[in-house]
């Protein structure tokens, strides 16, 4: 079946041809991880990060875990989107009057999303000692602006859509807890200006598979294509060793993004290799951004690996859906508008 990505061409997008014969839709890069150990002063581990094309090149948001093992943000400048020259100080936020912007105590898992001629990041900030979703702006990844926290706590894993939708700028957001939350689905809100957020519905929930049987968070800004929103996203198992972390992939409707058109039931990637199974914390894969070149179809997801690495994995948009449509099982509230 043929599906088109709607959007702008990358002819520089990272690329590798599948070599493997995993059978699985999408295939590592083979110079993973991408960014190894201690690779600033202040970080020991760089992973969960977020990039887009910027100027001809690349730019992103990082997550760090420093020394002292909290998270904070760091900006990055890339020509190739392989190799990255990572800011040695945490990104400095100001307020929408000029005025410094306290850092909080940890900043992680950012996503970058291009809306228009800006670009938000969203990710997971200290909101009075509280884990909640943090939003801001930037158009040169140098000065960098504070919006208001669009949602009380708990809340992680919060997505912008690229463009606005129905005339409303459109959030992905997983309510959660203060812990290593145990639940968690996938919601979406709506807002007219970025400030006041309201319209909430379900968009899927976890359970369905084992691979994504405890929790669900969306991953990299969804994907326009003319069969839908393309939307990675994380799905959650726990053994008795503790989580896994895979990679799973959904087609949601184009105007109501909160209807589940098509969801894998089979994870599309899930640790398998060293840095993946081996590391701060074992077994994880969690994608935060996705390049697409519109021309090819090709994607290229950038994941964390075990909370250590950053790491790269290749697909097409068109191996993508004959997979979906292949293992495609909805959930009970797929498809629906649930409020
Ligand atoms: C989640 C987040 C992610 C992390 C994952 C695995 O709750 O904290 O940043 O990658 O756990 O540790």
């Amino acid at each position: 079946m043929s599906i088109r990505i709607i959007g702008d061409t990358l002819p520089n997008i990272p690329w590798q041809e599948k070599e493997d014969e995993s059978h699985s839709p999408a295939w590592r890069y083979s110079n993973n991880p991408i960014i190894k150990r201690n690779p600033t002063k202040s970080a020991a581990r760089i992973f969960n990060s977020a990039v887009v094309p910027f100027n001809g090149q690349f730019a992103g948001v990082f997550r760090a875990d420093h020394k002292h093992m909290q998270p904070f943000l760091h900006a990055g400048f890339s020509r190739d989107g392989l190799n990255w020259d990572i800011d040695g100080e945490p990104i400095h936020w100001v307020d929408e009057e000029g005025n410094d912007y306290p850092m909080g105590r940890f900043e992680y898992d950012p996503r970058v999303v291009k809306v228009d001629d800006v670009y938000y990041i969203i990710w997971c900030c200290d909101f009075a000692g509280c884990y909640a979703i943090g939003l801001g702006w930037t158009v040169d990844f140098k000065k960098f602006v504070r919006l208001k926290n669009p949602f009380i706590p708990f809340n992680r894993n919060g997505v912008l859509f690229p463009r606005k939708i129905n005339g409303n700028y459109l959030m992905l957001s997983r309510p959660s807890d203060n812990g290593h939350t145990q639940f968690g689905d996938i919601f979406v809100s709506e807002s007219p200006d970025l400030t006041y957020w309201g319209n909430h519905r379900l968009v899927m929930r976890s359970g369905i598979n084992w691979w994504q049987s405890t929790k669900i968070g969306a991953g990299p800004a969804p994907i326009e294509t003319d069969k839908g929103w393309l939307l990675f996203y994380h799905g959650v198992i726990t053994n008795c060793n503790g989580f896994v972390y895979s990679i799973g992939a959904a087609l949601l409707d184009i105007d109501e993004p909160c209807k589940v058109l098509l969801r894998t039931n089979k994870y599309i990637l899930t640790p398998e290799v060293d840095y993946e199974t081996n590391g701060f914390v074992p077994n994880v894969c969690f994608p935060c951004a996705a390049l697409a070149d519109a021309d090819t179809g090709r994607i290229v997801i950038y994941y964390g690996a075990s909370d250590t690495y950053t790491a790269l994995a290749f697909t097409t948009v068109k191996e993508l859906y004959d997979f979906m449509l292949e293992n495609n099982e909805l959930g009970i509230d797929d498809g629906r508008v649930v409020r």
